[in-house]
């Protein structure tokens, strides 16, 4: 039972928390949106428009993460939204062939040239998980290198923490995933490329893969040190292993190709989510066509799906390309002039209120850390002050800003954030930092 006395601006969803812990673990159907890192009571959404998010009582907010990125043209595109329904009308699932999934296709290997071959799936997580079993089938190889604080769903063998000691052994980062699948990974600091070397060394001609999120988005937003990304692609190609480069979060958000093109570097698989749905369920793996037709029909190597290429799914990330595809020379700007204005100016705010705070951002994806050091990698992130975050965040949530409920996420905005929206963000933000400061 929810502990907190509602609101009486909240009285509906609280009522509709304590209705939901009778059938979900916290209420809650994926565990950030229990508001555990932060505190209070997560509103409980009855619909979004544009920038913005209404809850079942009627509240109003400034929507800072577009559930989780998809939402970069904002909630109820009517393009996105017709296209959904037209396509409802034809049914809504088959389990066989349809022309929307080329369609989709297309307008995906068009931003990533790196993409010669693809499979739809219906997560990222599950395209990480096929990613990695295919680069082990190329390969003959077990080990997989991940680093601390990148986050690539919730396959067991991507739940690691790092282990202690040179082998870098993973151990499990959570309870029931076996320690001998977690020593299969190997997790290490991010941005630092003799790290990845000395794990080559210790384990020559094993790993199969290295994965990564090219912008850091699961430790809050931390970019790549200048030519870390090339170092990877250079260090896996000498040592025969893949770089699965992880654009979940990344793809068609800090560019219409995602870091590939923002970085100008390549990769032998690359995994999609988010975004290629336009909110609906999708997930991509895919990359160089002599690992892909390794697949099955074709190969020897297992993946399936019952509502890969769901046809409404296909629907709605073909509107989505196709608007971003279509007007990418104003979108692209205008996310990252917007995002430069509202992040420097809670930043500015910050400053002026004294309270430690590093801004970290790549186009229109950033996280103000808590601290007042550069925060370069998961371990540097780990220090700041989680508790400031939460007091930060519950006193813009009660002046209608909703950012990401952990100091450990990325904030993202979309092309229906305006002159409005940012006015109205650093002038909450000003209010809340005289909070934050409280202890
Ligand atoms: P899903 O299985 O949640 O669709 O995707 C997993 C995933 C893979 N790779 C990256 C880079 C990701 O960011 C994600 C999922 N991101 C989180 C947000 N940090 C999803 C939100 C949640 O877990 O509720």
């Amino acid at each position: 039972m929810s502990s907190n006395v509602p609101t009486p601006a909240r009285i509906r969803s609280h009522a509709l928390q304590e209705r939901a812990e009778r059938f979900f673990p916290g209420g809650v159907n994926s565990p950030v949106r229990a508001f555990r890192a932060v505190g209070g009571a997560p509103p409980f959404v009855e619909r979004g428009e544009g920038a913005w998010l209404i809850d079942a009582d009627g509240n109003r907010y400034i929507d800072y993460f577009g559930s989780w990125g998809p939402m970069i043209l904002g909630h109820a595109f009517a393009p996105v939204v017709e296209a959904i329904e037209r396509a409802a009308r034809n049914s809504a699932s088959f389990g066989a062939s349809t022309a929307a999934e080329a369609d989709l296709a297309e307008r995906i290997v068009a931003c990533y040239p790196a993409i010669e071959k693809l499979r739809f799936v219906s997560s990222g997580t599950e395209a990480t998980m096929s990613a990695i079993r295919l680069a082990r089938a190329a390969t003959g190889r077990k080990i997989v290198i991940k680093f601390e604080g990148c986050y690539h769903g919730h396959a067991d063998g991507l739940l690691v923490k790092a282990g202690s000691g040179v082998a870098t052994f993973g151990i499990p980062g959570s309870a029931g995933v076996p320690e001998e699948i977690a020593r299969l990974t190997h997790a290490l600091p991010y941005n630092d490329l003799a790290a990845v070397d000395a794990a080559f060394d210790a384990h020559e001609g094993k790993i199969a893969a290295v994965i990564l999120e090219p912008v850091v988005g699961n430790a809050g937003c931390i970019p790549p040190a200048p030519e870390y990304l090339a170092g990877l692609r250079e260090i896996t190609e000498r040592e025969g292993a893949l770089l699965i480069v992880d654009e979940v979060m990344t793809g068609f958000r800090v560019a219409l190709g995602g870091a590939l093109e923002l970085y100008g570097i390549d990769a032998d698989l690359v995994t999609l989510g988010k975004i290629v749905g336009g909110g609906l369920p999708v997930g991509v793996f895919g990359g160089k066509r002599r690992f892909m037709d390794l697949l099955a029909p074709l190969g020897p190597v297992y993946q399936a799906g019952t509502l890969s290429g769901n046809p409404l799914a296909m629907a709605a990330g073909i509107a989505t390309l196709g608007y971003l595809q279509e007007h990418a020379a104003e979108i692209y700007p205008r996310l990252e002039a917007t995002a430069r204005a509202v992040a420097e100016g809670v930043a500015q705010e910050a400053a002026k209120a004294q309270v430690p705070l590093t801004l970290n951002r790549v186009g229109s994806m950033w996280t103000w850390f808590f601290q007042s050091g550069t925060v370069t990698n998961y371990e540097e992130a780990a220090r700041s002050d989680t508790a400031a975050f939460g007091r930060f965040h519950r006193a813009l949530l009660e002046q209608g800003i909703w950012l990401p409920p952990s100091q450990f996420e990325a904030a993202f905005l979309g092309n229906a954030h305006g002159d409005s929206e940012i006015r109205a963000t650093i002038d909450a933000a000003r209010v809340a930092f005289a909070a934050v400061k409280v202890t």
